[in-house]
């Protein structure tokens, strides 16, 4: 992955790879977040098929040099084939197939059940939070049934995990990565298939906000602390940049199916689990 670099600098990436890491030992990594508070990284790890209820999931977890404290941090509880994660306060939550699980994030003990299959959730996959401490989680349904809408879930943390449908509509296509923008503060939401990025109105009401010819079945969706936003397209092995005034910049290409790519804003680092090969890196970005 450093030899890559080599070829990218210029690209928008920072010339002086100066501190990343490098994680091998993985199992099918769909996910990997910092904590900001602690400066702690979790990866998710599906192990085995992104649907199978098989009870094999773990979370890893990273100090803030990059090195695994507990590969293995979270196991079993059950935990099948988690995907996205986000953090509110002490609670780390992950997406799990048609649950949401909340895990203390220092010991790893469950602390919050959220079961999303009686609002028909069929592929639970991005989870992002809002700062009101609101869940944002999306469901690719589409995976499981080609006749089923897309959907986002809404779970009010501070309100006993209230859960209710927040959007669903075919406009969503298969909804993959999700973001609130910092500056507006609206959901958007990125998708799998004719890559699209969808904001959804603060009533749930989808529109397109930026779709390009280059971008296909996207995956991860952040920002960094400029204003730049970053998707994964998965199948492409690609990480574009879109800038402030939404243009669509390649900034590293030939990585094996980058997945929920994050971004750590106070080492300017891009978070990228690589699914198919079991591993994590970063990739550093100019601040
Ligand atoms: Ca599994
Ligand atoms: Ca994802």
């Amino acid at each position: 992955m450093r030899a890559i670099l080599s070829v990218l600098m210029g690209w928008g990436l920072a010339a002086s790879a100066a501190w990343g890491f490098d994680v091998t030992g993985l199992s099918t990594p769909e996910s990997l977040i910092v904590d900001p508070a602690s400066g702690n990284y979790y990866i998710a790890n599906i192990n085995g098929s992104p649907t199978d209820k098989d009870n094999n999931g773990f979370i890893t977890r990273l100090d803030k040099t990059g090195r695994v404290m507990a590969m293995r941090f979270v196991e079993g509880a059950p935990l099948h084939a988690p995907k996205g994660m986000a953090i509110v306060g002490q609670t780390l939550y992950v997406s799990d197939i048609d649950t949401v699980r909340g895990f203390d994030k220092t010991t790893g003990n469950l602390t919050a059940l959220i079961p999303l299959a009686a609002l028909g959730a069929l592929f639970l996959n991005d989870l992002t939070a809002d700062d009101q401490g609101n869940l944002y989680v999306s469901d690719s349904a589409g995976f499981v049934n080609p006749a089923a809408p897309g959907a986002v879930f809404k779970i009010e943390t501070k309100q006993g995990h209230r859960a209710a449908v927040f959007a669903r509509d075919a406009a969503l296509g298969i909804p993959n990565g999700l973001m609130i923008h910092p500056k507006t503060k609206r959901l958007l939401v990125n998708t799998w298939g004719t890559g699209k990025i969808i904001e959804i109105s603060s009533e749930g009401a989808p529109s397109l906000w930026m779709a390009h010819d280059a971008w296909q079945d996207l995956d991860g969706f952040d920002y960094d602390t400029t204003g730049n936003f970053y998707i994964s397209s998965f199948t492409g092995g690609k990480i574009f940049r879109i800038t402030p005034d939404r243009k669509s910049v390649l900034i590293a290409r030939d990585l094996i199916t980058p997945a929920d790519v994050n971004i750590d804003r106070k080492n300017n680092l891009l978070l990228v689990p690589s699914f198919k090969s079991h591993t994590a890196t970063t990739l550093p970005i100019l601040p």
